[in-house]
């Protein structure tokens, strides 16, 4: 009876959130994204399934966020969030992408059939989902639709509204695990601006140190929560201007971390580069960040996700050993890392470096054999994930307060979320490090020089006739592709290229390094003609 009841339910609901055309929308890198005007029923079916999960769960707290992130404005889509603040598990994003495919007449059943009974669920049972959403004006209405599909199910729901995606998961991982810190938006703040001043009121004076920071809120919800942390700091500490704050110009437009790592150049707003200043861009849903700044040249200088990956293992590796504790420390990467951070790390760091596919869920998993594991892709995306075993020793070393390098490493658990890549988060750590270091940002930049390298997008008809393996660094299929890569590649000092299809874009991404500008840029366009030409191209043949 309950079954009938169930089906009931989502047969009456499902009627106000009707699919209404047939493209196929599957979770992707990072959930379901396509154009706004395709999701209703898709956020609809979301919030049924973030509803059951929870309860699938024993009641945890499980996330929902809407957005998009780095895509333009029109674009929205969703990420779910697990009980421990990590990614939804893969058998669920199956789940997810066939649920999201049906029709609405087959949707009632397929509940009952691939979650009900597989699952055990008591559909009746209490549950929780935390809900967020970034600045889009499509995400209000999504909202409502996810809303809906909860309270189809009869579950509890806490709607944070505007919020940044770290935050979510933030927030649902401290709820299941209050020794993470107090599950509101203010205890995140509290927890991490804590830290962040804890840190940068130690040691001597500083003199290398520059407090002054411009961000580039990309126009989104980044420029909302920055503003919250500068509230929260005292500006004697750390100057924060807020640039692209949302208050004209469209999200992610010509700004934001996407913007300046794609294009290896600064927004085109800051008319005027200044000198000495850290300049930071944030993304669509606060969780990458990119550095750059202008040198004595005037010539812009980008810090991407492998240098704030190296500045993270540099000082937490140097803080674990003088702390003198027992901890594993590694970095993640993926196969855009540039080739120059793997070589650093590994060679004169001494610390062990793995590469995952692309996605942060592969990353933080593979990061998590650490006792630190830091992972970032160089898109800017990335953390330091500290494990419970960490945590509690840290926390339990630093208590006497006898050794400042424990205390330090301590307040780095603070100022540091662990749960998933957060773009202020890890702009909080960098600030620290370069404070406790007394870096400016060329210091940190000189530690090695990127190799020259390109990204490039290509249209082709069915990006997904390319499959991948060797995470990522070599095309299974179609076949012949790999070959005419390779035989591109040898032609070219320290040339390195990798094709794949985006998760979240309709695009084939293409990736490319040598040993000087022109040569990378050459290399990567020539890749980008064999994909046009062996995967299906449509549009302008890139030009070679
Ligand atoms: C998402 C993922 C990232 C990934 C990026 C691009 O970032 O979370 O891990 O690097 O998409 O993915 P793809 O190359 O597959 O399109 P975001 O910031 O857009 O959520």
């Amino acid at each position: 009876a309950s079954e009938v009841l169930l089906k009931q339910y989502v047969t009456d609901n499902a009627s106000q959130h009707p699919r209404k055309h047939d493209t196929f929308i599957g979770y992707g890198t990072a959930g379901f994204r396509t154009g706004a005007d395709l999701l209703d029923h898709v956020m609809f079916r979301v919030g049924l399934i973030s509803a059951l999960r929870s309860k699938s769960l024993g009641g945890k707290a499980i996330g929902v966020m809407i957005t998009a992130s780095h895509n333009p404005e029109p674009d929205n889509g969703v990420k779910l969030v697990d009980p421990l603040g990590e990614m939804l598990a893969p058998d669920w994003e199956k789940l997810s992408t066939s649920l999201a495919n049906l029709s609405d007449d087959e949707l009632p059943q397929a509940i009952i059939e691939k979650l009900i009974k597989p699952y055990s669920i008591d559909w009746q049972a209490p549950g929780l989902v935390y809900l967020g959403r970034d600045t889009r004006p499509s995400s209000v209405a999504l909202a409502k639709a996810v809303i809906d599909g909860i309270a189809c199910i009869g579950c509890e729901l806490i709607d944070f509204d505007v919020v940044s995606t770290p935050i979510v998961h933030y927030l649902v991982a401290s709820r299941n695990d209050e020794s993470l810190g107090e599950p509101t938006r203010e205890g995140y703040l509290k927890k991490l601006s804590g830290g962040f001043r804890r840190v940068c009121s130690q040691g001597k004076e500083k003199t290398r140190y520059n407090p002054t920071i411009k961000v580039d809120g990309a126009n989104g919800v980044g420029a909302i929560v920055m503003k919250e942390f500068a509230d929260e700091i005292d500006s004697d500490i750390i100057k924060i201007d807020i640039v692209y704050d949302g208050s004209s110009g469209r999200l992610n437009h010509e700004c934001g971390a996407d913007f300046v790592k794609v294009n290896q150049t600064y927004p085109p707003g800051l008319i005027t580069p200044e000198k000495a200043i850290r300049f930071i861009s944030l993304d669509g849903d606060a969780d990458r960040v990119i550095y750059f700044y202008f040198d004595s040249n005037n010539a812009f200088r980008m810090l991407d996700g492998d240098k704030i990956a190296t500045l993270f293992a540099e000082h937490l590796g140097g803080l674990v050993k003088q702390s003198g504790l027992s901890l594993s420390i590694g970095l993640v990467q993926s196969a855009y890392a540039n080739g120059s951070s793997t070589n650093y790390i590994q060679d004169v760091l001494g610390i062990p470096v793995s590469c995952a596919p692309t996605g942060v869920k592969y990353l933080h998993h593979e990061a998590m054999k650490y006792d630190i594991g830091i992972y970032f892709e160089a898109n800017g995306h990335g953390t330091a994930a500290f494990s419970s075993k960490s945590l509690s020793l840290i926390k339990d070393a630093a208590k006497s307060g006898e050794n400042p390098a424990t205390v330090e490493l301590y307040e780095f658990t603070n100022i540091i979320n662990s749960t998933v890549g957060d773009a202020i988060s890890d702009l909080l750590a960098v600030e620290a490090i370069l404070y406790s270091r007394d870096w400016t940002i060329e210091d940190w930049d000189s530690k090695y020089a990127d190799l020259p390298n390109k990204l490039m997008k290509v249209l082709v008809k069915d990006r997904t006739v390319i499959t991948t393996a060797d995470a990522e660094r070599k095309v299974v299929t179609p076949e012949g592709v790999q070959s005419k890569i390779d035989n591109v590649v040898a032609k070219y000092k320290n040339g390195r290229s990798f094709v794949r299809p985006s998760g979240t874009e309709d695009v084939v991404r293409v990736y490319a390094e040598a040993d000087t500008k022109a040569n990378a840029d050459k290399l990567c366009s020539e890749v980008s003609a064999v994909v046009f030409d062996l995967c299906g191209g449509v549009g302008a043949r890139p030009s070679v």
